[in-house]
C-alpha cells in the first residue's frame, strides 16, 4: 500500500490517479490536510491528514499496513517566503514525521526537493548534480535541509529514501498554489481565456521547467530503479525545458497569434526565480535510472493548450 500527502495538490492530484492507475485503486491511500469533491478522493482511499500530526500520520500508516510513503505536503517557495515559520513547521515538521513513519515501518520513502535547494553561490548554467547549495529562501532552507535529513535517514537507519529536485511544474489538472514558477501555468490559461497575460516574472528570467507528465513518470521510474545502481537518492537534478516568459509566449503564438504578453514584476518573487539556476545538469539522473523527458516547450504547449480547451468545455 502506498500512503500519499498532499494527495490534492499540483504533484498529488496526478501522482495519485497514475498509481491507481499503475498498482490498482486500493493501493494508494490518499491524505491531505483538506477534503475535496473531486475524483483522488472517490476514486480510492481518501484521509484527512495534517502531516503536522505525528500520532495521527503513524497510525493512518499502521491502519492501512503501507509499504511506501510519497510525502508531497509542503507550502511552495512565495507561499513560504511570506509565512516563513510556518513553513519551517509544515515542511520540516511534515517531513520528520513522514521519515519516522518511513523508519518505524521500513518503508520506500520519496518527497519531492527543487532547484529552489540551489542560492545566489550555486553555479547558475548547467547547474551540476553535486555542487554549493545556500539557498537565501526559507523554502530552499527546506530543501537542502530535507534533502540532507532524507540522505540521513539512509545512511543512519537504512530508510530507503529517493528524491527530485523539481523544476517549475507546468499542469493542467490542478493549479499550483503558492509557486514562483506558477506564471508558466497561468500564462497558458489566460492566453486561452483573454489571449494576453501579465508576467510577475521579468524578461529574461530563465528557470528549469517540465511538463506533468514527465515529472509523474520520474518519480515511477526512480522508485522502482534498482537501488544497487543509485549513486545519489535526495535528490536528482531533473528538468526538460530551459526557458524565460518570453519563450512562452512565442510558444504559444503558435498557436494563438495575437497573444500579447506584458510584464508587471512582483519584487518578492522575481527576487526568488533570480536565486535559482538557469538550467540544471540532469546526467546522474540519465546515467543512474534512465531518466528522460518526452515534452519540449513546443509539445508541451500544444498539449496544455488543447488540454484547457478540453477542460473548459467539460466544465461548461
Ligand atoms: C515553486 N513550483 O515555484 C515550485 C517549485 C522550482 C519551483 O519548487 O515554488
Amino acid at each position: 500500500k502506498i500512503l500519499v500527502t498532499g494527495a490534492l495538490g499540483q504533484i498529488g492530484s496526478e501522482l495519485v490517479m497514475k498509481l491507481r492507475q499503475e498498482y490498482g485503486d486500493a493501493s494508494v491511500v490518499a491524505t491531505d490536510v483538506r477534503k475535496q469533491d473531486c475524483e483522488v478522493v472517490h476514486s480510492g482511499p481518501f484521509e484527512i491528514l495534517d502531516v503536522q500530526n505525528a500520532g495521527h500520520f503513524a497510525s493512518l500508516a499502521k491502519e492501512y499496513n503501507v509499504d511506501t510513503v510519497i510525502h508531497l505536503a509542503a507550502l511552495l517557495s512565495a507561499k513560504a517566503e511570506a509565512n516563513p515559520q510556518l513553513a519551517w513547521n509544515i515542511n520540516m515538521g511534515g517531513l520528520v514525521n513522514a521519515l519516522e513513519v518511513a523508519r518505524e515501518m521500513n518503508t520506500q520513502f520519496f518527497t519531492p526537493s527543487s532547484i529552489g535547494a540551489f542560492g545566489p553561490g550555486t553555479p547558475k548554467d548547467q547547474t551540476p548534480q553535486d555542487t554549493i547549495q545556500r539557498p537565501n529562501t526559507m523554502y530552499g532552507v527546506n530543501k537542502v535541509s530535507g534533502e540532507l535529513l532524507c540522505d540521513y535517514y539512509y545512511e543512519k537507519f537504512g530508510v530507503d529514501t529517493r528524491g527530485l529536485r523539481f523544476p517549475g511544474l507546468i499542469s493542467y489538472v490542478t493549479k499550483p498554489g503558492g509557486g514562483t514558477t506558477d506564471y508558466a501555468v497561468e500564462m497558458y490559461y489566460e492566453a486561452k481565456e483573454k489571449r494576453a497575460y501579465t508576467s510577475y516574472i521579468g524578461a529574461g528570467t530563465y528557470m528549469d521547467m517540465m511538463y506533468m507528465p514527465d515529472a509523474i513518470q520520474a518519480i515511477i521510474q526512480l522508485m522502482e530503479a534498482d537501488s544497487s545502481r543509485l549513486v545519489h537518492r535526495n535528490a536528482f537534478n531533473v528538468s526538460a525545458i530551459s526557458a524565460a516568459p518570453e519563450d512562452f509566449a512565442e510558444a504559444i503564438r503558435h498557436h494563438i497569434p495575437d497573444f500579447q504578453l506584458t510584464y508587471d514584476v512582483d519584487p518578492a518573487r522575481q527576487a526568488i526565480a533570480e536565486s535559482w539556476p538557469d538550467s540544471i545538469d540532469c546526467r546522474a539522473a540519465k546515467d543512474e535510472w534512465g531518466f528522460k523527458p518526452n515534452y519540449d516547450l513546443q509539445t508541451m504547449t500544444k498539449d496544455m493548450l488543447e488540454k484547457i480547451s478540453l477542460k473548459a468545455t467539460n466544465e461548461a
